[in-house]
């Protein structure tokens, strides 16, 4: 069975990070041991949360883990919070990376815009930090910022598409997934590039009107957990936009807040099969 350490913050109201990526590799079959950068009482689209950085407990975890002997098959991380763990963060990758491969979504922004709280300091950093991953998987705000491009929506060409994702893999990492494209109105789906072998994959399902929170963090959850289990790129990118999909129509008639993210819970059993 493989094991993944992922590294990101624990959100407890939201549906997001750590809430999303444990339920959905342990329904793949991947071992998920959490590293959590941050414990909030919701995530940040919700006004003035609770906030408790861990930053410092980065370090003894990692120390534990030295001692115990612990290894993993691959690192992915998500939404971090400072300039600081992303040093700490890259130190642990070079530490406890062995033979596996490194997943680094650069949760930064969505819509054109920075979450709260992420500078224009932290995207350069985070352009020069996933040239340690194998995998990056940016959404478009996030690619265009790390890439000092105009943002101007989700509907690119295929050449434009095909050039965003070569200059991405240009920031080292050898492929690079980009999600929330659009090639015509009613579809949204993820395109993909591996620098190694020149393929490129473009894979769309039915777009679902409206704004859903956290279904990044679902998309990259699933993309690892396939990855983990022995699946090519397009593989990955395959599954992870039909799940992402399928949990967006379990959630569209629901009126609950929107805020609290996709019921992902619905489709699991997709995903063990
Ligand atoms: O879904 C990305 C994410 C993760 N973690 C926190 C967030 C967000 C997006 O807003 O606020 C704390």
């Amino acid at each position: 069975m493989k094991k993944i350490v992922t590294v990101q913050d624990i959100s407890c109201v939201g549906r997001c990070s750590l809430t999303v990526a444990l339920p959905i590799l342990s329904a793949m079959g991947v071992e998920a041991c959490p590293l959590p950068t941050a414990l909030l009482s919701s995530h940040t689209l919700y006004p003035e949360p609770y906030f408790l950085d861990l930053t410092d407990s980065l370090t003894g975890i990692a120390a534990h883990w030295r001692k115990i002997g612990a290894r993993f098959d691959g690192v992915y991380t998500g939404y971090l919070g400072s300039l600081r763990q992303l040093d700490i963060i890259s130190d642990f990758i070079d530490e406890f990376r062995g033979d596996g491969f490194v997943f680094i979504d650069p949760v930064m922004g969505d819509h054109g815009r920075l979450y709260a709280g992420f500078t224009p300091e932290y995207v350069s950093r985070m352009a020069k930090f996933c040239g340690k991953g194998d995998v990056i998987v940016p959404n478009l705000t996030e690619a265009c910022l790390m890439l000092n491009r105009e943002y101007i929506g989700d509907e690119y060409s295929v050449d434009d598409l095909k050039q965003i994702l070569c200059d991405l893999t240009g920031l080292g990492a050898s492929k690079a997934i980009l999600t929330g494209v659009s090639m015509e109105p009613g579809m949204l789906g993820a395109a993909a590039y591996d620098s190694v072998s020149g393929e490129y994959f473009l894979c769309m399902g039915d777009r679902v009107e409206g704004s859903f929170h956290g279904t990044g963090d679902i998309f990259a959850s699933v993309c690892v957990g396939s990855l983990a289990n022995g699946g090519s790129l397009g593989e990955a990118v395959e599954r992870a936009v039909s799940f992402t999909c399928e949990s967006i129509k379990f959630t569209k008639n629901d009126p609950s807040d929107r805020r609290s993210g996709v019921n992902f819970e619905k489709a699991l059993p997709i995903l063990t099969k």
